[in-house]
């Protein structure tokens, strides 16, 4: 009986300590970061960029930190950026989206090249004044998206995966 007893607590001991090598297995488990100074979002890390540069210059800078001009995809997406430009800059000036049509009007592409599948235009944006055709947001006083020529400047925002 006694021996019965010790076999019965041998085998819960090792039932625990494997539930314990579970656990920390899954505390182990690999969450993507994202590097000082970026804001996590959606397993996405974005930075705000003060300096003032025309949009290609604006996105070779995104890319040398890994990076491109950021997309938006949702409302929430869109609510979070202007909360990281907010936080930088509280007079919320307009700010460069990776979003641009300068290939064809109607063709709106993300210089991340995911699909284009939520917009937050102003009111009678994109209006392609002058052949305009590259995006902000934080516009006039809708402060939301607007097409500029690519050659004004203004502060960006980056985004990459979190690795
Ligand atoms: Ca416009």
């Amino acid at each position: 009986m006694v021996r019965v007893t010790q076999m019965s607590l041998l085998f819960v001991l090792v039932m625990v300590s494997s539930a314990f090598e579970k656990t920390n297995g899954q505390k182990n488990v690999f969450r993507p970061r994202c590097p000082v100074g970026w804001t996590k979002y959606n397993e996405h890390c974005i930075f705000y960029v003060s300096q003032a540069l025309d949009w290609a210059a604006a996105e070779a800078n995104c890319l040398v930190l890994g990076a491109h001009l950021v997309s938006i995809h949702s409302e929430s997406e869109y609510r979070m950026v202007k909360a990281l430009i907010h936080a930088h800059d509280p007079s919320d000036k307009p700010t460069w989206l990776g979003l641009s049509n300068c290939q064809k009007r109607d063709s709106w592409f993300w210089s991340d090249g995911s699909k284009f599948d939520y917009s937050k235009w102003n009111k009678e944006e994109p209006n392609h004044s002058n052949g305009e055709c590259c995006v902000n947001l934080n516009w006039d006083n809708q402060k939301n998206w607007n097409d500029m020529p690519c050659n004004a400047a203004h502060p960006s925002v980056c985004s990459k995966k979190a690795a």
